[in-house]
């Protein structure tokens, strides 16, 4: 454990020791969280240190905190008059709506916010008053360290439940899945910085275990051909979706896919030379198809297995587990991925069903882009394919992308008008490699400026959007959704078509 706190900064080291003074001197305690995989382990680390403690806690997931959702919040501190109310995975970014909100509620003692997120804006400091004083803010980014690979929101919350008690080491593995969920990995690459530690401090306490392996989703729980068939990470072309060409692979190289009972293998029971075979020939596949090594690199790398949790099943491996939380949020059920974590099997076979919904949807969306399910506009590929729900529209396009289904020579933006609560918006995403935001491609700086362009001429709210140069995402009336996309359409072709001519005028 030295180890560990020997690589905490000492400012950092202080805000700990107040949080959890703070926390052992409360009677009730309030705890709102993200609704991802790393807010939702977050939660149930904070949930279970607090309990252990013998505190009264109340809980809830919240999309975001912004200006509507803070009232909410309000009300429910108001109804539930806890002495402490504590954030995780967000109120960074947000901690002027804290301040301004919440920490004037008058039976409200302190506000503990447990964060890994970089402000988008300079948040302006509000000189030490007496409500300055009721905030204590918790942010590996204010103490000199990496918000995004050295330390997730549930690592940071597992550092404030170590500080609780030391007894609280089991509770590595959900810092794991947290960081795992917000892809603090390097994608199977491996952990850096106070991550590694508290990895490192999992395997000692017996509740991780590091191994070099296959990184595709399903090899403690999945049936040997449907691990092929539900594979987008990479997706197998000509494999992924097609049910008999997964039962030909393992055919053709002559591996058992049942054992003496009779029951399904799943990869984690194979033999070593079985594993090196089928690798091999992954990898021939994927060399074949994409041409790229670099896609077929991607197979192995460092798999995170929970060793307490039971065998055969999702929690086993921090990226399935992770992926099962998320699955959780996604469809609007974050609370069944907190009572998951905390063991609760009724909640454990309905993360599962979601988490199959899940992974389904989007090896049937992948397929059918396959299928050639794009549209080739000037500026974009466009994916409209009704039937992708908007919670995964997003990553179905990123999927797309690295899987090189869509090719990445021009960005990729995908239309989900499969909304929840049948919206009259349609949701936009979209994605652009790294060599096209060299050529001058911002999707941000695009969608912003049509949706601006179009609210003025329109003399009404019609789209909103924001993001970032590389992803970037809008909300768009359905109405005026062509409209969107030709503007965009024709301003990213612009800027393709400007630095075609200037990479050509180079070369001569
Ligand atoms: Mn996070």
């Amino acid at each position: 454990m030295e180890n560990l706190l020997e690589s905490i900064p000492e400012s950092m080291l202080e805000l700990l020791r107040d949080a959890a003074r703070i926390v052992k001197d409360s009677h009730k305690v309030m705890a709102f969280s993200h609704i991802d995989a790393d807010g939702i382990s977050a939660l149930a680390i904070v949930i279970q240190a607090i309990e252990r403690e013998d505190k009264k806690i109340e809980w809830r997931n919240i999309h975001q905190i912004n200006s509507e959702t803070i009232i909410d919040i309000k009300n429910e501190i108001e109804k539930y008059q806890p002495d402490t109310v504590l954030f995780s995975d967000f109120g960074t970014g947000q901690i002027t709506l804290i301040r301004n909100h919440i920490a004037t509620l008058e039976s409200l003692k302190h506000i503990i916010v447990l964060d890994h997120h970089l402000p988008s804006e300079e948040i302006v400091e509000v000189e030490s008053s007496s409500l300055g004083n009721k905030v204590i803010e918790i942010n590996p980014c204010q103490h000199g360290l990496n918000g995004s690979f050295e330390l997730s929101g549930a690592g940071v919350a597992f550092l404030f439940a170590l500080f609780l008690s030391p007894s609280n080491l089991d509770l590595t593995e959900l810092a794991i899945v947290g960081a795992t969920g917000d892809l603090q990995d390097y994608y199977g690459k491996g952990f850096t910085g106070l991550n590694r530690k508290i990895l490192e401090l999992g395997e000692i306490a017996g509740t991780l275990k590091v191994s070099r392996d296959l990184t595709f989703f399903g090899i403690h729980t999945r049936p040997l051909p449907y691990l092929l068939q539900y594979a987008t990470d990479p997706y197998l072309p000509g494999i992924t979706g097609v049910e008999p060409a997964c039962f030909e692979f393992f055919e053709n190289l002559n591996i058992e896919l049942k054992d003496k009972n009779d029951e399904w293998r799943t990869w984690v029971s194979l033999e070593s030379d079985e594993k090196q075979l089928i690798i091999q020939h992954l990898i021939q596949n994927i060399i074949e198809v994409y041409n790229d090594p670099n896609i077929a690199q991607g197979l192995i790398g460092d798999v995170v297995i929970l060793t307490k949790r039971p065998k055969k099943t999702e929690m086993r491996s921090a990226k399935e587990f992770s992926t099962l939380l998320n699955a959780c949020g996604r469809n609007r059920k974050p609370e069944v991925g907190v009572k998951v974590c905390l063991g609760d099997p009724d909640a454990i076979s309905e993360g599962r069903y979601l988490l199959q919904e899940h992974r389904k949807n989007l090896a049937m969306a992948l397929r059918r882009l396959e299928d050639g399910g794009f549209v080739t506009m000037p500026g974009f590929y466009l994916v409209n394919d009704p039937e992708i729900p908007d919670t995964i529209i997003g990553v179905v396009i990123g999927m797309a992308q690295g899987s090189r289904i869509i090719p990445v020579d021009k960005p990729v933006v995908g239309v989900s008008i499969n909304t929840t609560n049948d919206s009259p918006l349609a949701k936009l995403s979209g994605r652009a490699y790294k060599d096209l935001i060299k050529r001058g491609i911002n999707l941000k700086e695009t969608f912003v400026s049509v949706a601006d362009f179009m609210n003025e001429t329109h003399g009404m709210l019609v789209a909103e959007a924001g993001g970032h140069p590389m992803a970037a995402g809008a909300f768009v009336q359905k109405d005026h959704l062509d409209e969107f996309l030709r503007r965009s359409s024709n301003e990213m072709w612009e800027v393709l078509k400007s630095s075609n001519k200037n990479s050509s005028e180079k070369k001569e």
